[in-house]
């Protein structure tokens, strides 16, 4: 029991401290109570107790969980930087709504003027461009598609041991229909340079501490920026880009971590190189280029960058402890998704993974990058304790593990997902 202060002080850095994850250095005592005083203030630190039920998981949600306007439901890790996800039945959409759409920011949330606005593109290109929010939403052709975007520390919280980060659960994910321009079209009108390689993007938004912290900026290489789905989006749901998700304009990299996905857009760097911003480079956004034991120190050369998500599945409904009778049919929901790949089938099982079944109720996936929705019905033979347990395949032949393996900063978690049910 002597443990638990030290444990509470540890939860209260990723509270506070949460911008850092995808996880930085530890935080400092001074800055730490410099951050409790500015921050979030009492309602952050009022969190306690377990809503994750899986191993590792160390969300919080109780009676003082603070909420955040329009995003009502949704579990708040830290109001400063705003980081929010949904619980999994909150996901039992084929569009999420914004209401539900997870948040994740690095830094603070800018007030953009759209009259003043512009995006720029400089570096390696034949003429730099200095594009107002005019001229971006009418001189391109705009398209409209759905596509998710999912934080690389989303499933963070089932590692085992702990790392530090955002203890994200399941729900740092969202499938939404954007709508706004090819990345391509525009980088066509600037003319790439043949030493164009990769691209530098910034935002308006600032860090928690301008002085010691470097503006949040990620990069792409040019062939995914020039993929047809890679888009410079300003509408979320048929609505103006919300402030938290980036207005006036944001970029969509379908299919990776959702950090490439870069908010309040504002400069295009292409680039000779790999851009080598602080979040490109160190740990960050890094998995080990071969597999480690858990808890193993990795050398920061053999760390490459995380890009596409792997293969992975969420049980939407019925929701944890949800009150099921036995002999009657239960609808089973979920969502399956698979980075670039293409998800083949989904199989669930109700003993622990004993035997498998096969769902075939899947929806017609209406684009590439947006997720699948599937259903299947199940009845529970006697009361008791059960575990619904999805796995998703794609079609190269991988699935999802049922343990969750390990790397130093958490992400691209892709564990099988598992409902606890006590069937009366
Ligand atoms: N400018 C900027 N862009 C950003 C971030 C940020 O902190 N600043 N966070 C990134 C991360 S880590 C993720 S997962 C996604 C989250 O997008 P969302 O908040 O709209 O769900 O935005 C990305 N784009
Ligand atoms: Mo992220």
């Amino acid at each position: 029991m002597s443990e638990q202060p030290r444990e509470r002080s540890i939860d209260l850095d990723q509270r506070q401290a949460g911008g850092e994850p995808d996880g930085v250095k530890p935080v400092s005592r001074g800055r730490r109570r410099f951050l409790f005083l500015a921050g979030a203030g009492g309602a952050a630190l009022a969190l306690g107790g377990v809503w994750g039920w899986e191993k590792g998981s160390r969300v919080a949600h109780a009676q003082q969980n603070p909420s955040y306007p329009g995003k009502e439901g949704l579990h708040v890790h830290n109001l400063r930087p705003l980081n929010i996800e949904a619980p999994p039945h909150l996901l039992d959409d084929e569009i999420t709504p914004i209401s539900r759409h997870f948040v994740r920011n690095n830094g603070l949330i800018p007030d953009v003027d759209p009259s003043a606005y512009r995006l720029t593109v400089d570096g390696e290109v034949e003429h730099e461009l200095s594009l107002s929010y005019h001229e971006l939403t009418h001189n391109f052709e705009i398209i409209t598609q759905p596509a998710l975007i999912e934080c690389g520390g989303n499933g963070r919280a089932s590692f085992d041991p702990p790392v530090r980060g955002n203890q994200w659960n399941r729900g740092a994910i969202g499938c939404a229909v954007w709508t706004g321009v090819r990345l391509r079209d525009i980088l066509e009108a600037a003319g790439l340079k043949p030493a164009a390689v990769y691209l530098g993007n910034y935002g308006l938004d600032e860090s928690l501490n301008p002085q010691r912290v470097e503006r949040f900026s990620r990069g792409i290489p040019i062939d995914k920026a020039l993929e047809p789905h890679t888009m410079v989006a300003f509408r979320m749901n048929g609505k103006p880009l919300p402030r938290e998700h980036g207005f006036p304009v944001r970029l969509v990299v379908p299919g990776w971590i959702g950090s490439a996905s870069q908010k309040w857009l504002s400069r295009i760097w292409v680039r000779d190189r790999v851009h080598d911003s602080a979040k490109m480079t160190g740990s960050s956004y890094r998995v080990p280029a071969y597999p480690v034991a858990p808890g193993a120190k990795v050398p920061k050369e053999d760390m490459v960058i995380a890009t596409a998500w792997h293969i992975k599945s969420v049980i939407t409904a019925p929701q944890q402890g949800a009150a099921i009778a036995s002999g009657q049919p239960l609808e089973i929901r979920g969502n399956a998704w698979a980075g670039e790949d293409i998800v083949k089938r989904v199989e669930l099982s109700f003993d622990h993974g004993r035997h498998w079944w096969v769902v075939n109720r899947m929806a017609q996936k209406s684009a590439k990058y947006a997720w699948h929705r599937w259903r299947f019905s199940w009845t529970p033979p006697k009361p008791g304790y059960y575990e619904v347990w999805a796995r998703a395949w794609d079609q190269n032949g991988n699935t999802q593990p049922p343990i969750q393996p390990w790397n130093p900063k958490g992400y691209l978690g892709n564990a099988i997902h598992r409902v606890p049910l006590q069937v009366s």
